[in-house]
């Protein structure tokens, strides 16, 4: 893309990139403009979570048995309400909900096409502590008829089925960064009038990197292939050893190895047996994302976008990145198989 693209808004880029989405019904178009809208919202409470009662816990917990943030409560709300009151998809399924929400499931009229899988703010422990999270999203065409109530059948699909996948970052600056499957393009937020301009146009992983990010506090619980490849990333051979960085924020990890080469491992453990991220709303958006940006996304052994989904909420191990990265990780699980 040339640089004249530079300080497009999204709204300008969403029009002019309608046409080469092949469902060009204009709804994805009007979808993600609602989650620059929703972003734009809870961004502005993130910014000054510490000055307001709306840090620390929602006295509730999630699906996950994790406590709810009084911030991960709002940005749902927030989220849900936006993209329902536009009328714009027929189902939403959250990190933060039990179940889907079907959307007008009672109106036959309820044209609407997409279902949206969400987790309205990743990373929410890190709120408390002033460091960046992130809203993650998943956006699929629904595979049973329009103008009948979803069903689970349209959350179950693969990650390959995507149309739009895309994140919210709310660091130093907020960002949105998305792709409908023509590459990867970050919007970044000038808070004082409230617009998103492309600064990062076509982004893509570095085949190579020198950044690993992962948990090492869990290392005595990982796989053996797991630990060998944390091994060979601290030995002094070549450009060894890499640079460990771990935020705890998923997005921001992503993100950071995105532009600078790296990978990110959420391996499954003995404490974990299928890994803590969520296939549906984490793993398979942020897979979307990577392989458009030239990067990978696998379990270890398999490509995330062709795992078979079963529940709404399951979880899977995670390794992303920089392909030569990825590649080289899961040479090291299948040799500890
Ligand atoms: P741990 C946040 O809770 C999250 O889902 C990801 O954003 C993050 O990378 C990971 O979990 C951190 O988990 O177990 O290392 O604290």
């Amino acid at each position: 893309m040339a640089n004249s693209k530079l300080n497009q808004t999204l709204g300008e880029f969403i029009i002019e990139n309608q046409a080469s989405f092949k469902y060009t019904s204009g709804e994805l178009s009007r979808l993600i403009n609602s989650i620059r809208l929703a972003a734009k919202v809870v961004n502005h409470e993130v910014n000054k979570a510490g000055l307001v009662d709306i840090i620390g816990n929602a006295g509730d917990t999630n699906i996950q048995g994790e406590d709810q943030q009084k911030l991960d409560v709002y940005a749902n709300d927030k989220f849900i309400q936006t993209m329902t009151k536009r009328n714009i998809v027929c189902g939403i399924a959250s990190e933060e909900e039990d179940d889907f929400i079907a959307i007008n499931s009672q109106d036959e009229n309820n044209q609407n096409k997409y279902v949206v899988l969400i987790d309205p703010l990743d990373g929410s422990s890190n709120i408390d502590v002033n460091v960046s999270v992130g809203t993650i999203f998943s956006i699929f065409r629904r595979v049973t008829p329009v103008g009948t109530p979803v069903t689970i059948d349209d959350f179950l699909q693969k990650g390959n089925q995507q149309v739009a996948a895309g994140y919210v970052v709310y660091g130093t600056s907020t960002m949105l960064v998305y792709t409908t499957g023509h590459g990867v393009n970050g919007f970044t937020l000038n808070p004082a009038i409230g617009t998103f301009y492309l600064s990062h146009p076509d982004m893509e992983f570095p085949e190579d990197g020198r950044i690993y990010s992962v948990n090492e506090g869990n290392y005595i619980h990982f796989p053996k292939g797991i630990k060998d490849y944390i091994k060979y990333c601290q030995m002094e051979e070549g450009d060894r050893p890499y640079t460990s960085r771990y935020i705890g924020s998923l997005v921001s990890d992503f993100h950071r190895n995105m532009i600078k080469g790296g990978i990110y491992m959420y391996p499954k453990s003995s404490l974990n047996a299928k890994g803590k991220l969520r296939l549906l709303y984490e793993c398979n958006p942020m897979a979307f994302l990577a392989e458009q940006a030239n990067g990978k996304a696998s379990d270890g052994f398999t490509r995330i976008m062709d795992i078979e989904p079963t529940e709404l909420h399951e979880r899977v191990p995670f390794i992303c990145g920089s392909k030569n990265m990825v590649e080289k990780a899961e040479e090291f699980m299948r040799n500890a198989e």
